[in-house]
């Protein structure tokens, strides 16, 4: 027998800068938790809406990308997590990446706001951090100043983590690290996207929240 929790699902939103890893860790978490396929819900500028289906597989095909703002808007998997006998469903949202400055593009902003609109309303807020690029003197700024701000906004959420992402390159070890100096105090959780790696201990995590 398994009992299938009805209400409200739980929102857990994956936030942080471009290019960190978020797509990528919403589809690998997603179907690691099960997922066969992947229910994208994106609403347009009317009010509407649709559903686009994918298998994972084309899913990481079409919305996996190196260049940056591939993802505009907010698009949500939806998800069963199990906890015990008791199955619940849970909702994935992946985000637009959040940048440290206004960006000239209106779809870019619109993507953004929509993004801080989803943190608001999200019960989960899984932040990713490319740990690869923390302390390292490049025009990415890892952490950002935006990540201090996401940080002290999630706080007050009932489930907050910090993960810290692509640690399968080298340079992130040492990235990991600072990052534990830059966040005392914040629960952070080493993964990697591309390997599903880590991805226990973030199960662990948001089963506790549901
Ligand atoms: N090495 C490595 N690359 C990753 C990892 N996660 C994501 N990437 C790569 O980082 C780039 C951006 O990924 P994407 O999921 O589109 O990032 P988003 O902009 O935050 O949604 C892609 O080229 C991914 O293949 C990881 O854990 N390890
Ligand atoms: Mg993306």
């Amino acid at each position: 027998m398994t009992v299938v929790k009805e209400g409200k699902p739980r929102r857990c939103v994956v936030v942080g800068k471009t290019n960190v890893g978020k797509t990528l860790f919403a589809l690998n978490f997603a179907e690691s938790l099960g997922a066969e396929s992947v229910v994208l819900r994106r609403e347009d500028s009317g009010g509407g809406g649709y559903r686009i289906s994918y298998s994972p597989e084309g899913a990481r095909r079409e919305l996996v990308s190196s260049e940056p703002h591939r993802t505009l808007s907010p698009q949500a998997i939806v998800v069963e997590i199990r906890a015990g006998k008791v199955r619940r469903e849970v909702t994935v949202v992946d985000t637009p990446g959040l940048g440290d400055h206004i960006d000239e593009r209106p779809e870019v902003r619109q993507g953004m706001a929509a993004a801080l609109r989803v943190v608001y309303d999200a019960d989960l807020v899984l932040h990713l951090v490319d740990a690869s690029q923390v302390g390292k003197a490049t025009a990415k700024e890892a952490p950002g100043e935006v990540d201090y701000q996401l940080a002290r906004f999630s706080r007050f959420k009932p489930g907050y983590v910090i993960l810290a992402n692509k640690m399968d390159l080298s340079a992130s070890e040492a990235g990991l690290k600072t990052l534990r100096q830059l966040f005392p105090g914040e629960y952070i959780i080493p993964i990697s996207a591309l390997r599903s790696s880590g991805f226990d201990e973030v199960k662990a995590f948001v089963r506790r929240h549901l």
